[in-house]
């Protein structure tokens, strides 16, 4: 197969002394950090669709970026386009990828010749894994482009259209299980409204826990055994958006009894967008014990849609690699890298520069956590900080076992609180400020 990324070395790991922009400054794939390789804490992952598919249109222009790789047969520039994924993977040193039904082989006529366009291609792509010793970390189901899907898949009022959505999802899991996928996400593209004078939000939301019910079910039942995730989104493209944050989202699972098979995929465009920070989302996940997989990208904080940047704000990944830590790691999950370059970006080297920086971002962003937890600091103040629920009657509290009348007869005879002590914010940011740059 011939080479589509002549202008693209492999790119090593040479340092932090590098001024090699096609080198990796901090990322050192086999390196060990606290007993583990540096890729099996980080897991990165390659999106396909903006890596291979996205040629940088927008609301006001055209692409920018040919990504037919050589072909304007969509069959074949579908195969060019795999052969080109694993050659951009190996190079990058990117263990995994995810993908969408629709970006890995074009939609046909109908389900059925979607089908068998999604099956030709995926025979090649499990050759190419094996080849390249490359693995899936999740597949997904795009029912959000088509204009079936203008008012939802799940939650469509066109019964149709559920029915659609729910053959469509049961062959992307049937496709991801072929590929030994580590999971499958559920993004509720258009699952949501935009005006209650046309919604049954009611019936909308039940439909949408049972195409997520008998969808994971059915994955159950050929053997799919990695974890299910949703990705919340606030908004964009429906104005009302029915995952909107992770929190409500754990809710939602708990309603409709999916909350022992489901995770989420915290993306952390998506957490800014719901007004939270990134660190939120992935903290909300943990304690919810919903901690998954994670789309690393940022948004423009003066932008209010879903820019998908690259991430490189090293404060962002920093926090958010303590989150994936004190998780204890990935298990099924990963960093994918649901990011696009930017539109003027628009050459191939971009692509290997945008990738650059978002993996030596996370991987500093590593680095610099592990050093927070042996500094140990950070987390001696936020224990002592809940010191009073160690013993007495804070340890009543803890414990479930203080009753109201005791809880009175305690306060009474305090008369008042005396003993608040300082949260000692800016202390702390100063703590981390000389973690990360000494
Ligand atoms: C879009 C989502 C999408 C999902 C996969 O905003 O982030 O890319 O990750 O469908
Ligand atoms: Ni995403
Ligand atoms: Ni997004």
């Amino acid at each position: 197969m011939k080479e589509f990324f002549e202008s693209i070395p492999h790119v090593k790991y040479e340092g932090t002394s590098t001024a090699n922009p096609m080198a990796f400054r901090y990322y050192n794939p086999d390196e060990e950090i606290c007993g583990k390789k540096m890729r099996d804490h980080l897991r990165f992952a390659m999106a396909y669709w903006h890596t291979l598919c996205a040629g940088g249109s927008d609301m006001f222009g055209v692409n920018t970026s040919d990504k037919s790789f050589g072909s304007s047969d969509p069959m074949t520039s579908a195969k060019n386009k795999a052969h080109a994924a694993f050659e951009f993977m190996d190079k990058l040193s990117i263990d995994y990828f995810c993908f969408h039904d629709r970006d890995v082989a074009p939609e046909g006529k109908t389900l059925e010749e979607s089908n068998r366009n999604l099956d030709e291609v995926t025979d090649l792509i499990k050759d190419l894994m094996a080849e390249y010793n490359k693995k899936c970390l999740w597949g997904t189901a795009n029912c959000f482009n088509n204009p079936r899907y203008m008012h939802g898949a799940g939650t469509s009022p066109n019964a149709d259209v559920f029915a659609f959505a729910a053959a469509q999802i049961k062959k992307a899991i049937e496709t991801t299980v072929k590929l030994g996928g580590n999971g499958y996400v559920y993004w509720g593209g258009r699952e949501g409204y935009e005006t209650l004078l046309n919604t049954n939000m009611a019936l909308e939301l039940d439909n949408m826990g049972y195409l997520l019910k008998i969808t994971s079910e059915y994955g159950r039942k050929i053997g799919f055994t990695g974890d299910y995730y949703i990705e919340p989104k606030p908004k964009e493209p429906t104005k009302h958006q029915y995952d909107f944050d992770a929190s409500t989202v754990c809710g939602f699972l708990a309603k409709y009894g999916l909350d022992k098979d489901f995770k989420l995929n915290i993306e952390a465009n998506h957490a800014t967008l719901a007004g939270h920070t990134f660190a939120h989302e992935l903290n909300v996940a943990r304690v919810n014990n919903a901690f998954g997989s994670i789309d690393a990208n940022v948004g423009d904080m003066l932008l209010g849609w879903d820019t998908d940047q690259f991430p490189t704000n090293v404060y962002d990944s920093t926090l958010c690699m303590l989150e994936v830590l004190r998780a204890g790691g990935f298990t099924n999950g990963g960093l994918n890298f649901d990011a696009k370059a930017r539109r003027g970006s628009f050459t191939y080297e971009d692509l290997a520069y945008s990738h650059i920086s978002g993996m030596d971002s996370f991987a500093l962003g590593l680095r610099i956590a592990d050093k927070v937890i042996r500094d140990g600091r950070l987390d001696e103040f936020v224990a002592n900080r809940y010191a009073s629920y160690n013993s007495g009657i804070g340890k009543r509290i803890a414990d479930g076992v203080a009753t109201i009348e005791e809880l009175e007869e305690y306060a009474l005879k305090m008369g008042d609180v005396t003993t608040n002590t300082s949260g000692r914010q800016e202390y702390l940011e100063n703590i981390l400020n000389s973690i990360m740059f000494g």
